[in-house]
């Protein structure tokens, strides 16, 4: 049996960055009349900048219409950070941001098996918060033996940082534990802290299949699509993550 399923957040445990972090992106620009919006495509290539606050100061860089004084520019990327936190919570306090299919029925043999779950994710810890408080209740973080976020591990992925972590949160050896993940990034910063990586497919990134990952697949709500193939139909559960690690 493995010894640890460590998750990442945004793209994993839902759709959060097409649905949640972009449209306050956007409603945030526009609250604070700050003069520009950001496409579905142009926010997909910003995501290879890991946090929000980086994301923001990463496009200012190339806008004439940003703030000209470097110090100008961070405090315009703090409001409007700041302010997209507070409408992403509210987008997923309504309930539009639903755990991926798959994600809560896996989250539950972990813990019906005893398999400690944490979290590795370079989001705020707000954030992670509004979404586990939001599916799994306001005692979602007693289910996690480990949860690091932005906060805890300041440099963002794909430096290993936040599994490093997460790992000594678990007390869990790196070989022990796997992680699921669905962006390049992060399958780096796993990958270079010695964690085996499951991928799944998401909006922003529907191919990645990077070197080294024990499997992927477009969803962990079905064995459609996995390579390699799952052993049953139905769900990708923790027996199959079990015997595509080699137990
Ligand atoms: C994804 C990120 C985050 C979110 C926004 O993190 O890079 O920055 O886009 O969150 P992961 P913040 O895939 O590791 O969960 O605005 O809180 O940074």
């Amino acid at each position: 049996m493995i010894g640890a399923l460590l998750w990442d957040v945004d793209g994993t445990l839902a759709e959060t960055e097409r649905d949640g972090h972009l449209l306050a992106f956007n409603r945030a620009f526009e609250a604070l009349g700050v003069p520009w919006c950001w496409g579905a495509a142009h926010y997909g290539e910003l995501l290879a900048v890991a946090g929000g606050y980086e994301r923001l100061l990463h496009d200012m860089a190339q806008r004439r219409e940003a703030p000209a004084q470097p110090a100008a520019r961070a405090a315009l990327a703090r409001r409007v950070h700041r302010l997209k936190n507070e409408l992403y919570a509210g987008i997923v306090a309504a309930g539009e941001l639903p755990l991926r299919e798959g994600v809560a029925a896996l989250l539950a043999d972990c813990r019906t098996a005893g398999v400690p779950l944490g979290i590795a994710t370079t989001s705020s810890a707000a954030n992670v918060a509004a979404l586990l408080g939001r599916h799994l209740g306001s005692a979602w973080r007693t289910q996690f033996a480990a949860v690091v976020c932005a906060e805890q591990a300041p440099r963002k992925k794909p430096d290993p940082q936040v599994y490093r972590c997460a790992l000594a949160g678990l007390g869990v050896p790196a070989e022990a534990a796997v992680a699921i993940e669905d962006a390049p990034a992060g399958v780096a910063a796993a990958r270079s802290a010695g964690v085996a990586v499951i991928v799944t497919h998401s909006h922003y990134f529907p191919q990645l299949h990077a070197d080294g990952v024990l499997a992927a697949g477009p969803s962990l709500g079905s064995a459609a699509g996995w390579r390699p193939a799952a052993a049953h139909a139905g769900r990708i559960d923790l027996a199959q993550i079990n015997r595509w690690r080699g137990y």
